[in-house]
């Protein structure tokens, strides 16, 4: 059985970037409900048992039924997306990158500023709903990137693995940027933790 992340601060920590009820209803509504039907779903899927939620989603073409298939991508990635997404959040967060992943974003980027500009734009032309995303790979190259629905890098099977992602659902602001998209992704900046960015870059190669 899969299991939410226990959020590490509480619904209005964030205020008044992400209001409370937002998250509220983001983890305690949505994400409950991406995991319960990806729990569902695998319980008819016995190949998977005892895998990596990583490593199913890497492995969707095995998934003869397209229905159940498109259930697992859908739920699987909306489990796993939004455990990366509510983990990089936090009240007092490192505002700036460390490190590796600072030296990293320098040579690929040229810099934090150019990084955060280009997932904006990403974020904010995604049509639809979605995510924009920061991966790296086995060597620690990073690759930016934007996909439709709850899918991710790690369903493009091209060893990218996600450490940064901004979720673009409207569920994820509509409360209170209504349509103002670009208002909540400049938002998401104050509460993103580089910290929490830098554990996941760190953990991936
Ligand atoms: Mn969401």
């Amino acid at each position: 059985m899969f299991k939410q992340i226990t959020l590490p601060y509480k619904y209005d920590a964030l205020e008044p970037y992400i209001d409370a009820l937002t998250m509220e209803t983001h983890y305690t509504k949505h994400h409950a409900a991406y995991t319960n039907n990806f729990n569902t779903a695998l319980s008819s899927l016995p190949q998977f048992d005892q895998m990596l939620a990583e490593d199913i989603l890497a492995k969707l073409d095995e998934i003869d039924d397209i229905a159940l298939r498109n259930t697992v991508r859908n739920n699987g990635g909306g489990f796993w997306n939004h455990n990366l997404y509510f983990s990089i959040m936090s009240p007092k967060g490192t505002k700036e990158p460390q490190g590796e992943l600072a030296e990293a974003i320098n040579e690929t980027f040229g810099s934090l500023a150019n990084l955060q500009e280009e997932l904006t734009r990403l974020a904010n032309t995604r049509f639809g709903s979605g995510w924009a995303w920061l991966s790296t790979d086995s060597s620690g190259k990073l690759y930016t990137s934007s996909t439709p629905n709850q899918d991710n890098p790690l369903m493009e099977r091209n060893g990218h693995i996600p450490i940064l992602g901004i979720d673009v659902w409207e569920h994820a602001y509509y409360l209170k940027y209504k349509n103002v998209r670009g208002d909540y992704v400049k938002a998401f900046w104050s509460v993103l933790d580089w910290s929490k960015v830098e554990e996941f870059y760190e953990g991936a190669f």
